[in-house]
């Protein structure tokens, strides 16, 4: 069965009637009843990203390491690895902080087989220690935590890899060049319109995110991860305001 494939589809409709207050963006267990519809709706790639996380880990597990998937969600990513990695003694480490989301992924992940075992942790992941890692996954997490303290995280993470290990990193961006920046963001709401969203739909959920989603440069994210150690830092995958980059330490 495909990893990206859920029995959990109901449709996103959340931001489909007028909210008198639209309220900040939250993990709640209305977001988890909705998850898989809209991040597929909403992030342009995500099921290429799923997909390649899943390659990257036949590629870059080591033997008796772990594996951590830092801000899970439903485990999308944590389950594509566990279909490629084979005969590794490895553990994968999957964490959120949203208590909803790591009920419901705790019934994902026991929903599919696999020789790999799970931890399912319901933590902040900057409170995690990394250790022994040959891949970590960070697919649209950091943007949701603290500017100020992304290099500390990203830094603990560098340092809990050992050598040939992978960071993979994926993010919603800004442009630095506000034209261009404009129109990825008319690119990526084309994107959502075209997937069913109204107008209202993608207004007020932009509204919603203003201010839990925090977005960096390119340059930024680059700079972050070189300055935290890793050798060799590249995006592999974009399309409109969304990346992601594999880091090799
Ligand atoms: C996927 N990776 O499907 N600690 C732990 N979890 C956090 C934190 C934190 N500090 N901040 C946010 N989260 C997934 C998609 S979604 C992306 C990731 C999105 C969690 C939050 O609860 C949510 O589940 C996840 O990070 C972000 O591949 O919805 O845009």
């Amino acid at each position: 069965m495909d990893t990206s494939d859920t029995n959990l589809t109901n449709t996103d409709l959340i931001y489909s009637n007028p909210h008198a207050q639209v309220k900040d963006f939250a993990f709640d267990a209305q977001v988890v009843e909705v998850f898989p519809d809209m991040i597929s709706r909403s992030v342009p790639g995500y099921n290429t990203i799923i997909d390649t996380i899943g390659r990257l880990s036949q590629r870059f597990v080591q033997q008796d390491t772990l594996i951590y998937d830092l801000g899970c969600s439903l485990g999308a990513a944590t389950l594509a690895m566990r279909k490629r990695i084979k005969n590794t003694k490895c553990k994968i480490i999957a964490v959120d902080n949203s208590p909803a989301m790591i009920e419901r992924c705790t019934m994902h992940i026991n929903a599919f087989k696999g020789e790999t075992p799970v931890e399912v942790v319901e933590a902040n992941i900057q409170d995690v220690k990394v250790d022994n890692a040959s891949m970590v996954v960070l697919n649209f997490t950091l943007q949701f935590v603290d500017k100020a303290e992304r290099q500390t995280l990203i830094n603990n993470i560098a340092n809990g890899i050992n050598d040939g290990g992978i960071l993979v990193i994926s993010e919603k961006i800004s442009h630095g060049d506000s034209v261009i920046d404009e129109h990825l963001i008319d690119l990526h709401h084309d994107f959502k319109r075209s997937n069913g969203y109204s107008e209202l739909e993608v207004a007020q959920k932009r509204t919603a995110l203003e201010n839990v989603m925090r977005t960096d440069s390119v340059e930024q994210h680059i700079q972050r991860l070189k300055d935290a150690g890793f050798s060799h830092v590249a995006p592999w995958f974009q399309c409109f305001n969304f990346i992601s980059f594999i880091a090799i330490k």
